[in-house]
C-alpha cells in the first residue's frame, strides 16, 4: 500500500476500494461458484470413507485382469503390465457420494476412459456399459457418461499405489455422477447397445446419478 497519496489516488480508487469493502460485484459470484463446486445436498468431509457390500477382494497385481468385451472392435484382455502401458494421465477431480459427504482435490493417476477407448474401439451400436467388478459389484453408465473427460481407470490415488480398501489395484472414477458409479476392484467392462440396472440401479438408486440434479433415487 502507497503511504502518500499519489494523484491516482482519487475519486476512482475510493469508489473501487468502497467496492471491495462493500464486496460490490464479487459476493454473488463467490458465493455463486462455492454453491456449484458442492452439489446440493453435501457436505464436506477431508477423510476419506470406506462404502462397499463389505467383500473386499485380495487381487494382487499379477492377478488382476481388466477385460474389455461386448459392442467393440477390438475386445482385449489387459494383464497388469499391458495396463501400465496404456498412456498414463493424472487429473484432480472432487467426490460426491450419494450418502451425503464431499471430498475435494483428489489426484489420481491412470488411463483414462477415452485412450482405453481408442484401444478397443466401440462399435456404433454400443450406447452403455457394464461395469463388473471383483467383488461381484456392477454398476451401469452411459457410454458418454463413461467417456467423459476427466472418467479415468486409476491405480494411484494422492501419489500412491490405491489401497485395497478403496479398490486397488484398479476402480473406475467418474467424478460428474455419484460415486457409486466409480466401480472399485475393477475386472470387466462390457459394451451394451442399451443402457441396463447394475446393482444399486436395481436397489432403487437413480440410472445415471447427476449429483447437480439429486439424482439420488429411481423414480418408482
Ligand atoms: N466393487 C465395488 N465398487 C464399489 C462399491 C462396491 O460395493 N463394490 N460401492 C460403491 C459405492 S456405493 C461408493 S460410495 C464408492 C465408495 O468408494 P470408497 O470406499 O473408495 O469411498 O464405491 C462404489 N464402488
Ligand atoms: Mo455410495
Amino acid at each position: 500500500m502507497a503511504d502518500e497519496p499519489t494523484p491516482e489516488d482519487t475519486k476512482l480508487t475510493r469508489t473501487k476500494r468502497q467496492w471491495a469493502d462493500e464486496g460490490r460485484f464479487l459476493t454473488g459470484r463467490v458465493s455463486r461458484s462455492e454453491t456449484e463446486r458442492l452439489p446440493p445436498g453435501q457436505h464436506l468431509v477431508k477423510n476419506w470413507p470406506v462404502l462397499d457390500l463389505g467383500q473386499q477382494p485380495q487381487v494382487s497385481a499379477a492377478q488382476w485382469r481388466l477385460e474389455v468385451s461386448g459392442l467393440v472392435d477390438n475386445a482385449r484382455t489387459f494383464d497388469w503390465s499391458e495396463f501400465l502401458e496404456l498412456p498414463q494421465a493424472e487429473t484432480r477431480s472432487d467426490i460426491h457420494c450419494v450418502t451425503t459427504w464431499s471430498r475435494y482435490d483428489n489426484r489420481w493417476t491412470g488411463v483414462s476412459t477415452r485412450d482405453l477407448l481408442q484401444v478397443v474401439r466401440p462399435k456404433a451400436e454400443a450406447a452403455a456399459v457394464m461395469l463388473t467388478s471383483y467383488d461381484g459389484y456392477t454398476t451401469n453408465l452411459l457410454l458418454s457418461d463413461f467417456a467423459a473427460e476427466d472418467a479415468m481407470l486409476v491405480h494411484r490415488w494422492q501419489g500412491e499405489p490405491l489401497s485395497l480398501e478403496h479398490g486397488g489395484p484398479v476402480r473406475l472414477v467418474v467424478p460428474h455422477l455419484y460415486f457409486w458409479k466409480s466401480a472399485k476392484w475393477l475386472n470387466r467392462i462390457e459394451f451394451l447397445s442399451a443402457d441396463r440396472a447394475g446393482f444399486w440401479e436395481q436397489n432403487g438408486y437413480h440410472m445415471r446419478g447427476d449429483p447437480w440434479a439429486e439424482e439420488r433415487y429411481s423414480d418408482d
